[in-house]
């Protein structure tokens, strides 16, 4: 081989070696924001539209709700809480059930989740709240890693308001309900992969019942209107660590 030759074997071998290094580089800093932005500093507000969801995510943020539209993306914002160092996220994802599996990984890697109900439209909605509850309960990683669940009772400055006992009793007779036919969906494979629910909730040989799961669930009664934020708040210090 001439001297020419030697040297472009040369620049090829250092340009190849570059490429290579220039690909782990940037895999490895696209990994690591992926990685940091599954990382558990946040909290995700999830439910049905017009549940309120928007309506606390605004009052976290700046004390008082403001008027909301339905969004078809999420918000993102943050919160301090009492004792903590640093600030936690609050994303507040849209209820619209065909944009849902798109936050699955938020879901998935909150530290809790704050389902909102709209308790004066409860009993009309019951089965689509339920349905949405139980594919947020459903995803493995929910259940595995006990994500605690608000389920957030809201609006109940309005007369129609049902008590959180009430929605929490209607919803465990519909979760109980859906366990079947659900279970019957899983065994014909109708449904995609990706939207399947993958745990069964509480125990096959009794009814349906909160406290069965492995998630701590609590009711929190709640208006964006008359109340502060506290009580919300009050339920992600604690279990914000
Ligand atoms: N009366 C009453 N209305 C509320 C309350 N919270 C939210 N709303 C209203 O319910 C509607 C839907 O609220 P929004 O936050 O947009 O719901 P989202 O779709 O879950 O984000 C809006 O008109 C809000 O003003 C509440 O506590 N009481
Ligand atoms: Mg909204």
């Amino acid at each position: 081989m001439d001297m020419v030759g030697e040297l472009s074997v040369g620049y090829l071998l250092v340009a190849s070696l570059l490429f290579v290094a220039a690909t782990i580089a940037a895999w490895f800093a696209v990994y690591q924001t992926a990685t940091q932005r599954h990382a558990k500093d946040t909290f995700a507000i999830v439910g049905l539209s017009g549940a309120g969801k928007t309506a606390l995510f605004t009052q976290i943020q700046h004390g008082q709700p403001h008027c909301t539209h339905t969004s078809m993306s999420a918000n993102h914002g943050s919160v301090q809480l009492d004792s903590q160092q640093k600030p936690w996220q609050v994303v507040d994802i849209p209820g619209h059930p065909r944009l849902r599996p798109l936050y699955q990984a938020v879901l998935e890697d909150a530290q809790g989740l704050i389902f909102m109900v709209d308790s004066t439209h409860f009993t009309r909605q019951v089965r689509d709240v339920a349905d949405c509850l139980y594919g947020v309960l459903a995803l493995p990683k929910i259940a595995e890693q006990r994500t605690p669940v608000a389920i957030v009772c809201n609006k109940r400055d309005l007369l129609t308001a049902l008590p959180a006992n009430n929605v929490q009793r209607q919803l465990e007779s519909e979760i109980n309900r859906l366990r079947t036919t659900r279970g019957a969906a899983l065994e014909s494979h109708t449904q995609e992969a990706s939207q399947r629910p993958h745990e069964f909730l509480g125990y096959e040989d009794k009814d349906f019942h909160f406290d069965h799961l492995p998630n701590p669930v609590v009711f929190i009664e709640f208006s964006t209107k008359n109340d502060t934020p506290e009580k919300v708040l009050a339920w992600m210090a604690d279990i914000a660590y």
